[in-house]
């Protein structure tokens, strides 16, 4: 594996010949597009979230809130502060609806088909810059999502997004390696693929992505985030999984991100019903979770209250869940 990256080129140019995109797709595990997705329905999300990180304090606002300009010390998805802000951009109807955007829907159906229909699960990315040790490591979402072979991700960054501002970067042709052992991280999920040597001779894509961009992966392409070099502002991106209906997927999918809130309390302040439970209407089979897929080994455990640990006593601050866990470790 070239540490260099190569650039990513879209495949607008197949767009209207769907066999072409699938096939392209099959091959190497992703496809990027640019100027899919209406800058409105992007922008509109990001005021919603950069009104609520202005509030909660993490950026400047007024005249500086579009910029995102980080005002509070990095967080974490897990800490407090992070859940406090999450609680509330969790619930944005502009979040949801980005998901069902006509021309990404459009895309989506032409590379999974008519049927292909988002999970209501839908992620959003605040990337601190300079957070390195927490900015996304390489994994493939199999692990978490599990279900279909077929279940395809949506990355859309929310503002133009180079390569110096921390975007997503692709293992072209990794799909096709299987379902890879994991080790702990402090990034995003907690966990990180472990690369056998097998995937020495592939290489990474990415590029400085624009507004409007969209990458879409297989769930077992293996991708990362680069690190958000930006001398002051967040990364926000978004991540949405489509599938064809028919197809197998877990509970999990169908739930909020970090299910911290009832569907009921995201939708109390929708102006429109069109989109609540639309996935009652779909044919899927629900697959149970199988924990083990996502599970660490006793080893890898251990190392993971080491790096949680040096990387709390780094910031200064030690939770009284991981010193309950060092203690434990300690005194086993
Ligand atoms: O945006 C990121 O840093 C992570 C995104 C990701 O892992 C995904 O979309 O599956
Ligand atoms: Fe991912």
């Amino acid at each position: 594996m070239s540490p260099d990256i190569k650039e990513l080129s879209p495949s607008n140019d197949l767009l209207g010949n769907d066999t072409q995109l699938s096939e392209k797709f099959a091959q190497d595990g992703f496809l990027y597009f640019k100027k899919i997705i209406p800058h409105t329905a992007l922008q509109k999300l990001r005021g919603d979230m950069t009104t609520i990180l202005a509030e909660e304090e993490w950026i400047e606002g007024e005249d500086l809130q579009d910029q995102a300009i980080v005002i509070s010390k990095p967080y974490r998805e897990g800490d407090d502060e992070y859940f406090r802000a999450h609680d509330r951009l969790i619930k944005l109807e502009s979040l949801y609806s980005l998901a069902h955007e006509h021309n990404l829907m459009n895309l989506i159906k032409s590379v999974l088909g008519e049927t292909a229909f988002p999970h209501p699960l839908s992620i959003m990315r605040l990337v601190f810059p300079n957070h390195n040790e927490a900015s996304t490591p390489p994994h493939q979402d199999f692990p978490n999502n599990q279900g279909s072979k077929r279940l395809t991700a949506a990355w859309i960054p929310l503002s133009d997004c180079p390569k110096t501002m921390g975007p997503l970067k692709v293992l072209k042709g990794s799909h096709k390696f299987g379902v890879m052992p994991l080790s702990f991280h402090l990034g995003p999920g907690n966990r990180q693929a472990d690369l056998s040597s097998d995937l020495e001779c592939l290489d990474w894509y990415s590029t400085d992505y624009e507004l409007g961009d969209v990458l879409l992966f297989n769930s077992l392409t293996v991708h990362s985030a680069m690190d958000n070099r930006h001398i002051t502002s967040m990364r926000m991106s978004v991540d949405f999984r489509y599938q064809p209906e028919n197809e197998p997927l877990t509970e999990i999918c169908l739930k909020p991100h970090f299910e911290r809130v009832s569907w009921d309390d995201i939708y109390t302040d929708w102006k429109s019903d069109v989109l609540k439970y639309y996935w009652k209407d779909k044919v899927f089979n629900i697959d149970n979770y199988d924990h083990i897929v996502h599970k660490l080994s006793e080893e890898k455990e251990r190392e993971a209250i080491a790096m949680s640990l040096r990387y709390e006593m780094s910031t200064g601050e030690m939770s009284a869940e991981t010193r309950a866990k060092l203690f434990k470790a300690i005194n086993e």
